[in-house]
């Protein structure tokens, strides 16, 4: 008799957080559908979520510890052999060489899953290194960082009112292919089609007429790492005709008149042939966002990767705040999120600000921020000896040999290391490096819970899944996993007492939670409120404090017994109570910012001068660079493509179909040339996340699509110098033909 059975739960894979319908059968997945009941998702889902079936069977995924041999391949090695070796080899090179001696870098994927996102901070913690490195630093720094400064925290950034709202503009993303980022909102397309449909307007900036673009009333190229500069043009169009009003807010705003003067020299006039946006059009587009009933400016990828990221993430919001539109619905509002956020707890309306500059990175100096430093600095602090040098690396869910700039550079850094330990599930471009390599279980097997992206959420939800499948015996959870190397890296060895660890981590957060200013569990007892949660361990028990803890007082066993997930509501505006800045105001020009604008105003008189710049493109099919091992993401022709426009492609001698050279100052690809007018002239487009023909990996689906990594032209020296961000976007490069195309 087939037991069949319907599980829901929320797919780990993008920041959409759709509800996933889970048919199994003894043990196996037989169907995956978007679940039609889900408060949030209502039944949408991407390829990319029913494809998690495909993940869960992957034969090339690991299911036991790797060890690397002398030869260079890998052999399976059981997990206690695993750890016994980890503390024989990392031991002697914290003791020798400093906790600095030992680097991190944390992937994408750890931000949607609970363990690392709670353990792996602990591990942080307990290693005490300053070589923290991590994606986000090739991602949205620039943006936390802006809004940190603006609101108090990080996870303080505003996100567009979709469903709410009358005007759209969104700048440097492209959601129907990314499903939003920055922006938890399943079913993009649905929520862009109903601001048409009720007489709203999408406009949508990028130098490429993407998937968005196609679906909105409007579409401008710019030219690429202009966007600050044209965010500026449109304040200063809202100064110059009396309609910079923030309203009621002006109350809560420091620093508005001195934002008000810095947008006098960015004309649109000016402007206009930096960015390629004619003045007149610049004028229309601030005329409209004022006019507008309400309106939001959202930015991503785009506005934060360049090298102007942190300062476009700032006046994206400071025109929200000029145009009145900040935290009010329909215009740029925060969430609320049910649990763990920075911006829920403490006392309301007023906090520490933002953490940064604490300390600065070895070789080239760069600034800490939010307790990491830019991944563009990991190669060189591999290389330079010295003291602090990083001789050893652990990678955690990240693979930043394909992810990151330069990442050719990176891939021999890594090679010269004394050790390496890496937590995925694949033997891929990065693992390769590694001495062993400690594999997290399917995702079906592990509870989920967004706590990171509900800060980030278009509406109020909480959805709690627990595991679709049981783990086998004997495998750990990637938060033992983590428990296991915190205690190798705290001194304890590798044989841990795994329960007792987390007991105490349980016991730490409780302690801080109820020491916490206005904490809701205040006058509770720790040791009564420990046994309350005692049922539970690991991530869920630290999820059902964090709820408790959290604005909603929910318990886990509320969110258990809602599969669907829970409404709380469209977002309401929380101007002051979410502010944790120092003076409690919003900070509209803080000094950082400010300072940088000096180097906006002198690129003015900067001029295309037919130099050909690169940037990228996500694709709906893809996943960053990991989930080309799944047969059905990789099927049909090749997507891995240079994008050149027609009067670019004749300027260069490339042919559709043929062959190009891309070459940078960090390196040169191969690559198949598209000629489309979907992209603006002088600037042209490599995906990232491809390039799977690497020896060592064991890869054997994505090698047969292997494309190319885009990220071996990426210049670890090109950073935004606030965050130290990668500029990703807007990379100078030479073009040259290859070959004429095969004849057919
Ligand atoms: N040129 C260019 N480069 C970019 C970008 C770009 O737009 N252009 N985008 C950047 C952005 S936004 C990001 S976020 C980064 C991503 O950079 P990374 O996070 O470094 O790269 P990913 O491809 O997401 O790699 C994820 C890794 O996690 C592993 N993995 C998957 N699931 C699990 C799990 O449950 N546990 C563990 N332990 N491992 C797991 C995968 O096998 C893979 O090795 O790339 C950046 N790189
Ligand atoms: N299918 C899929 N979904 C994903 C991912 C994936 O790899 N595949 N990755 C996930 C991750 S980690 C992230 S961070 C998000 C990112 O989510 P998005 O930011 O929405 O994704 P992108 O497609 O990179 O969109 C960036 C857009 O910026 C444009 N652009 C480039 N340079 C500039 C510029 O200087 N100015 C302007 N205005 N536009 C510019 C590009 O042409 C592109 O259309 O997506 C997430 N979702
Ligand atoms: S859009 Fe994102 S969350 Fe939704 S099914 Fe696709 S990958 Fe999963
Ligand atoms: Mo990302």
């Amino acid at each position: 008799m087939p037991s069949e059975r319907v599980s829901y739960r929320t797919c780990p894979l993008c920041e959409a957080t759709c509800g996933l319908e889970i048919t199994t059968s003894n043990g196996d997945v037989t169907a995956i559908r978007g679940d039609a009941d889900d408060v949030f998702s209502h039944g949408f889902l991407c390829p990319k979520g029913v494809a998690l079936k495909a993940l869960h069977e992957d034969p090339d995924c690991l299911r036991t510890p790797m060890r690397r041999t002398a030869s260079g391949d890998f052999e399976p090695v059981g997990w206690d052999e695993a750890f016994a070796e980890i503390d024989e080899r990392l031991t002697p090179i914290l003791r020798d060489g400093g906790r600095n001696a030992v680097g991190v870098y944390i992937g994408n994927p750890a931000a949607h899953h609970l363990a690392p996102v709670l353990y792996g901070r602990v591990f942080l913690k307990a290693l005490g290194s300053r070589n923290i490195y991590s994606a986000s630093t090739v991602d949205q720094y620039p943006k936390q960082f802006a809004s940190g400064l603006m609101f108090g925290t990080g996870f303080s950034v505003p996100v567009p009112d979709v469903d709410r709202t009358d005007h759209l503009m969104i700048l440097g993303a492209n959601p129907l292919a990314s499903n939003g980022s920055l922006l938890t909102a399943p079913d993009m397309r649905g929520r862009l089609r109903a601001i048409r449909a009720r007489g709203g307007k999408v406009v949508v900036i990028d130098p490429r007429r993407s998937r968005t673009a196609e679906e909105a009333d409007e579409h401008h190229f710019i030219r690429p790492g202009t966007d600050a500069h044209l965010l500026m043009a449109i304040a200063h169009v809202l100064v110059d005709e009396g309609l910079a009003d923030p309203g009621p807010l002006a109350d809560h705003c420091a620093g508005l008149d001195e934002v008000l003067a810095l947008t006098e020299p960015f004309a649109p006039d000016v402007v206009a042939p930096v960015c390629g946006i004619e003045a007149d059009e610049i004028r229309r587009m601030a005329r409209e966002l004022a006019a507008a009933p309400s309106a939001a400016v959202y930015g991503r990828i785009g506005t934060c990767t360049q090298e102007y990221g942190s300062l476009a993430s700032w006046l994206v919001d400071v025109v929200n705040v000029l145009t009145g539109n900040l935290d009010r619905p329909g215009g740029a509002m925060f969430a609320r999120a049910p649990a763990g956020s920075s911006n829920t707890t403490g006392e309301p309306g007023r906090g520490r600000g933002i953490r940064f500059g604490r300390w600065q990175s070895r070789v080239r100096g760069m600034n800490e921020v939010f307790g990491e430093l830019p991944v563009a600095c990991l190669a060189e602090e591999i290389e330079t000896p010295g003291e602090g040098q990083i001789r050893a690396m652990v990678t955690i869910a990240g693979n930043p040999t394909v992810s990151t700039a330069n990442s050719g550079r990176l891939a021999r850094a890594f090679a010269s290391l004394e050790f390496m330990v890496s937590l995925d599930i694949y033997v891929n471009e990065t693992t390769r490096h590694a001495n062993l390599i400690l594999p997290a279980p399917s995702p079906l097997q592990r509870s989920h819970f967004d706590l990171a992206l509900y800060n980030f959420s278009a509406h109020n939800v909480a959805n709690y899944s627990p595991p679709v499948f049981p783990l086998q015996d004997g495998v750990p959870d990637e938060w033992e996993t983590l428990l296991r190397l915190t205690a190798i890296v705290a001194g304890q060895g590798a044989d841990a007492d795994v329960d007792g660890l987390d007991t105490m981590v349980a016991k730490t957060l409780l302690e801080r939670e109820l020491s916490m200013p206005g904490s809701r569990l205040q006058g509770r007892e720790a040791d009564e409120l420990l046994e309350e949660l005692s049922a539970r361990r690991g991530p869920d028990r630290l999820l059902d404090l964090l709820l408790r803890a959290g604005p909603y007082e929910l318990t886990l066993d509320d969110l258990d017994a809602a599969p669907h997930g829970i409404d709380l509501g469209p977002l309401q505006p929380r101007i002051p109570e979410v502010l944790r800045t120092p003076s409690g105001q919003i900070e509209l020009a803080p000094e950082p910012l400010v300072a940088d604008v000096a180097r906006l105003r002198e690129s003015l008189s900067r001029r295309a001068n037919g130099e050909v710049v690169l940037i990228g493109r996500r694709q709906l099919r893809s996943n960053n660079s990991w989930m080309h091992n799944l047969p059905k993401l990789v099927s049909g022709p090749e997507r891995c493509t240079l994008h050149v426009h027609p009067d670019t492609a004749a300027a260069h001698g490339l042919v559709d179909g043929a062959t190009a050279s891309v070459r940078s100052r960090a390196g040169e690809v191969e690559v198949l040339v598209e000629v489309t007018d979907a992209i603006m002239p002088g600037v042209v487009s490599i995906p990232h996340g491809w390039g799977h023909d690497t020896d060592g990996a064991e890869l054997s689906v994505a090698r047969e699509h292997a494309g190319v990594n885009s990220n071996i032209l990426a210049d670890e020296e090109l950073v935004e110098p606030l965050t130290g961000n990668a500029v990703l976007n807007g990379i100078p490069v030479e073009l040259a033909p290859v070959r004429a195309a095969a004849a057919v």
